[in-house]
């Protein structure tokens, strides 16, 4: 018997309506854009686009067209992560056509699979033998755990259990390959991703042996005889396990997972061992697994965490640096990482809904996670730092990983259908509720249906947020139901008001775990009015970020802000903010798709009168300036230029 500790589940994407505002509208564009134009990148029919390839590599398997494998090993995760996305459209906004399409390449998947219920046209085509031979580089089981998530999220969506047998067969033969027993191998991914999906496999199958094998996963990575030292040895190859860079660490398999105490290595990796660390704690009550996840979380979160939601600051491994090392313009910060954050903060509030979890999600995804994509939904950033200068862009070598202008598509394309499947799910990201309690965790406009243990529940929420902080929340019920409703007070507001029907509610009493929590009949008709001030805040980092000594960053909301060069000119560098100066704030709905800009005096540091030498024994003279600060998340939507986040203070 397992131990229930799944007390709070989001509440499923099909009883979240979005009804426009900000992320209905991004929902809109992901599949009204972003799932079109994918569709053609992954056929290779957009001019101008990297070729992905993806649809001919299965063609080439079936031998329904010649060629070669092209892509990474992993390629066909990009179908994988559409497919997902389309599930989740299809979803909230059925469309036959476009599911027509998904079948067309559900078929096309069966037909590539082969016989024993492998599916990977890397291997099939390239290296037919070498099965399983390098686990620690090769992301078969990476690539089989999209392919998973996809095939649970199309039979969700649509009842269809083609794809979903698929995948039970794939996974079946999986687990006839890997265990402790003889004759299976004791190995684990180098890239994590199979033990949630699994996990997802086994809450909509039922089937225990998918829980056990991502168990299998978790509990054997790390242990000694280490695997991928015995793998490498057993293919010749030669891996130094304690490479600084790329070492076991960068696998997270320097250690037993229950014994490592800081985040390490490569950041999706890691965000998404976390997701299945804490996916198996939810269902076995593991406590170990529990310590863990909330250690690793704090560590992540308080030490190695942009102020933006990214994580991952090193371009080299595309990994986690040391605590505290947060540089800005070398950031790696890969969108898919923000995105595994997100994953991570929303199971986290399965755990316990806490405030702090919803807050860091919230922060990810209008920041670190929104950045990756240009406002059209069709070029997307992979890496997102939080200082950008084309020009060092271009010339230096150390900052080479950075490109200073979004791009249609990657030779390496896991971040733009990882955003894709992020915001036409955005939805599920909303509520977690229990048999009595309904978490608010997003704000924003939707209807969501909540089944309670004494009845059905309509709620009905209306707002600008984020660029205004008053939520209106209406009840729909047949009768009265008594439930609680918890909302969430983010961290970043100082002064909120709950009204119901009109009576202001005494929040002095506390906050729990920073919801304001309402229990009470709930009638027909009931309103809760939540305001939130929402002043501009100047933000600082601890004071062991170097980068960010003597740099200030402007945050309103939950968005957090930057300057950009076709604002505020050239040399960025040059600006600093008094500290104390007025900041004023305007929303203009011609600017940016419709954002709050943040405005104010600034100083600039003038090149005028300082002649020809390069020091000199006073420094330069100061201009006042004015300057305009935008959205972090829609910078580089009006051409190429500087973008900086940590602005310097006078
Ligand atoms: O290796 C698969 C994906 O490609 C990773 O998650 C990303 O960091 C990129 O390397
Ligand atoms: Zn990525």
């Amino acid at each position: 018997m397992k131990t229930e500790i799944h007390r709070f589940k989001p509440l499923p994407l099909n009883k979240v309506k979005l009804n426009g505002g900000f992320w209905g509208e991004k929902n809109r564009l992901a599949r009204e854009k972003v799932i079109p134009v994918q569709w053609r990148i992954l056929n290779d029919e957009l001019p101008g686009a990297e070729l992905s390839h993806v649809i001919k590599n299965f063609r080439i398997v079936t031998g329904e067209t010649n060629g070669q494998f092209h892509g990474m090993v992993f390629q066909d995760s990009d179908l994988a992560k559409w497919l997902e996305a389309v599930a989740y459209s299809l979803t909230t906004n059925p469309d036959p056509q476009l599911e027509a399409l998904a079948d067309e390449m559900i078929n096309l998947i069966g037909r590539a699979q082969q016989a024993d219920g492998y599916l990977n046209t890397y291997y099939t085509l390239k290296e037919p033998e070498k099965r399983w031979s390098n686990l620690r580089v090769c992301h078969e089981l990476y690539t089989a755990g999209h392919m998973i998530e996809a095939a649970v999220a199309y039979y969700q969506a649509t009842g269809k259990d083609k794809f979903l047998k698929q995948m039970c067969k794939f996974a079946d033969y999986i687990d006839g390959v890997f265990g402790r027993e003889e004759g299976k191998k004791p190995g684990y991914p180098g890239h994590e991703e199979i033990e949630l999906a699994l996990i997802k496999l086994y809450r909509v199958t039922g089937e225990e042996r998918y829980l056990k094998l991502s168990k299998f996963f978790i509990d054997q990575r790390g242990q000694e005889p280490n695997y991928f030292v015995l793998e490498a040895e057993a293919a010749g190859e030669e891996f130094s396990a304690d490479n600084k860079h790329f070492g076991l660490k960068y696998y997270q398999a320097h250690l037993p997972v229950r014994e490592q105490v800081t985040m390490e290595g490569h950041a999706v990796r890691a965000m998404y061992l976390l997701c299945g660390v804490i996916d198996l704690a939810i269902e076995t009550g593991d406590n170990t697994l529990l310590e863990t996840a909330h250690r690793l979380w704090k560590n992540v979160t308080q030490q190695k965490m942009y102020l933006t939601g990214g994580v991952g600051a090193s371009s080299y491994g595309e990994a986690f640096s040391f605590d505290y090392d947060l540089p800005n313009s070398t950031a790696y910060a890969e969108t898919c990482a923000a995105i595994g954050l997100v994953f991570v903060a929303h199971r986290m509030l399965q755990l316990m809904p806490e405030r702090e979890y919803a807050d860091i999600m919230e922060k990810a995804l209008y920041n670190g996670v929104l950045s990756g994509i240009s406002l059209d939904g069709e070029s997307f950033f992979y890496v997102n730092p939080l200082a950008v200068s084309p020009e060092v862009c271009e010339k230096r070598h150390d900052h080479s990983h950075v490109e200073p202008e979004r791009q249609k598509w990657f030779a390496c394309a896991c971040c733009p259908p990882n955003l894709a499947r992020v915001l036409t799910s955005i939805g599920e990201y909303f509520y977690t509720v229990n048999q009595n309690e309904v978490y608010i965790h997003l704000y924003g406009n939707n209807i969501a249906k909540v089944g309670l243990d004494e009845g059905e529940v309509q709620l009905t929420q209306e707002t600008a947020y984020p660029w205004e902080g008053t939520v209106r929340i209406s009840v729909s019920t047949e009768q009265p139901v008594r439930f609680t409703l918890a909302l969430r007070i983010p961290g970043w507001c100082r002064q909120a008001q709950v009204c119901i029907n009109g009576e202001e509610l005494n929040l002095s009493t506390g906050l729990e775990r920073g919801y304001a929590k309402i229990s009470r009949w709930w009638n027909n008709g009931d309103r809760v009015e939540l305001s939130m001030a929402m002043p501009v805040e100047r933000i600082y980092s601890h004071p062991l970020v170097a980068a960010n000594l003597g740099r200030v960053a402007l945050q309103r909301g939950p968005i957090i802000y930057c300057l950009e060069e076709i604002d505020n000119g050239p040399n960025l560098a040059a600006i600093s903010l008094p500290s104390g100066s007025k900041l004023t704030t305007q929303y203009r709905p011609d600017l940016l798709g419709g954002v709050t800009v943040i405005t104010g005096e600034a100083m600039r540091v003038s090149a005028d009168n300082w002649g020809n030498s390069l020091y000199a024994p006073q420094p330069p003279m100061k201009v006042k300036t004015g300057f305009t600060a935008v959205p972090y998340y829609a910078w580089n939507n009006r051409g190429r230029g500087e973008m900086l986040v940590w602005i310097r203070e006078t």
